[in-house]
């Protein structure tokens, strides 16, 4: 398929769509974004506005009707399963937002459908683009650490620290699944098995709701929080490293630390997603951290995200599986792993025991 003519929609046009869609524009401009679809009708006008897309609809049925290639799904995460599939079975390639769906055997199904028809398929981790992590993935996969002791990571973020904090979507269970669970810790454990290329053996994991309530910044009425916005998490990975993970919304001070440590026995390395380029680097036979500057940015980003910067490398990956070119993306395969991961967690949190993955 040549570039010019994938003709990609976008179903949620939130924070993350809208940010894939400028990633879009900016990385493949003759990549047209011909459709939205978004319930809220300000949203829609947004992309007419500042965006000029085409199509714009509150109805899903509209969007699958539009001769279209690809579609990026970046809407609740209830929804995934039953947009994706469609997708798949109208023959579109997709982009999907994490977490991937609501339980194991949904993502195993999509993973299968995708696979059959031979149509790309990426969830978007999209901390595996980070420059920093890239670099830490080729010091691991080459060994150079020797045996892992600690694999320690933290995802952390504050906008749940407020109980006036507004009620939304990512608070219901049903529409969620899991709270910071699924939202922050996928990323980390996706991180976990791409950097290592060791799996997640078993895991425990501790989970508390702060704020129980909160108000509907709509009907103005208190609802229920019924999923986690907090989850430490121990784990044993393949070789023996003990991971110890900590996720939280409610980690007032922080913006979005997500952190990933390893310490070995030929030295220690630790990535900071807000310093996308830089890595703390503790050699073999030295005592501290020094830091080192990635090399590996691929080409400069203009100002949009900040430390967001990696959704553009993230949309070049995607555009160029569309473009029929051989490269590693976070796959539905990869989907279905961090899904059982997730699904594990579940259990361990409700039955207070270790599961294995
Ligand atoms: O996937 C994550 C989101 O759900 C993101 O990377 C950051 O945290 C931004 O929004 C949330």
């Amino acid at each position: 398929m040549s570039s010019k003519n994938i003709k990609v929609g976008i179903i949620g046009f939130g924070g993350i769509g809208e940010r894939h869609f400028l990633s879009l524009r900016h990385f493949a401009p003759d990549v047209q974004v011909e459709a939205v679809c978004d319930p809220d009708e300000a949203r829609l006008e947004k992309a007419k506005r500042e965006y000029q897309v085409p199509h714009l609809t509150t109805s899903a049925d509209e969007i699958f009707a539009l001769p279209l290639q690809a579609l990026i799904i970046a809407t609740p995460n209830a929804t995934h399963y039953p947009l994706v599939k469609r997708a798949l079975l109208s023959e579109k390639h997709v982009l999907c937002e994490k977490p991937f769906t609501m339980n194991a055997e949904e993502a195993k199904e999509l993973y299968r459908l995708a696979k059959e028809r031979n149509l790309v398929n990426m969830v978007a981790f999209s901390y595996r683009f980070v420059p920093a992590v890239r670099m830490l993935r080729d010091i691991l996969r080459k060994n150079k650490l020797g045996r892992i002791y600690h694999l320690r990571c933290h995802y952390l973020q504050s906008w749940l620290s407020s109980p006036s904090a507004p009620y939304s979507w990512r608070l219901d269970v049903r529409e969620a699944g899991s709270g910071v669970l699924g939202d922050l810790g996928s990323h980390v454990f996706d991180l976990v098995e791409f950097l290592t290329g060791s799996k997640i053996l078993r895991v425990k994991a501790y989970a508390r709701t702060f704020v129980s309530e909160r108000k509907d910044p709509v009907s103005g009425e208190k609802k229920k929080v019924t999923v986690d916005d907090a989850v430490s998490v121990w784990g044993e990975v393949e070789g023996g490293a003990f991971l110890t993970a900590e996720m939280s919304r409610c980690a007032t001070g922080r913006g979005n630390a997500l952190t990933v440590e390893v310490n070995g026995e030929q030295g220690g390395f630790l990535v900071d997603v807000e310093k996308p380029q830089e890595i703390l680097a503790c050699p073999a036979l030295m005592t501290e951290y020094t830091y080192f500057r990635s090399n590996f940015a691929l080409f400069p980003c203009p100002p949009h995200f900040g430390s967001f910067d990696h959704y553009y490398f993230q949309t070049e990956a995607f555009v160029r599986a569309l473009r029929g070119e051989v490269v590693e993306i976070p796959s539905f395969g990869d989907g279905f792993r961090n899904q059982a991961i997730l699904d594990r967690c579940i259990a361990s949190i409700s039955e207070g025991t270790w599961q294995e993955c």
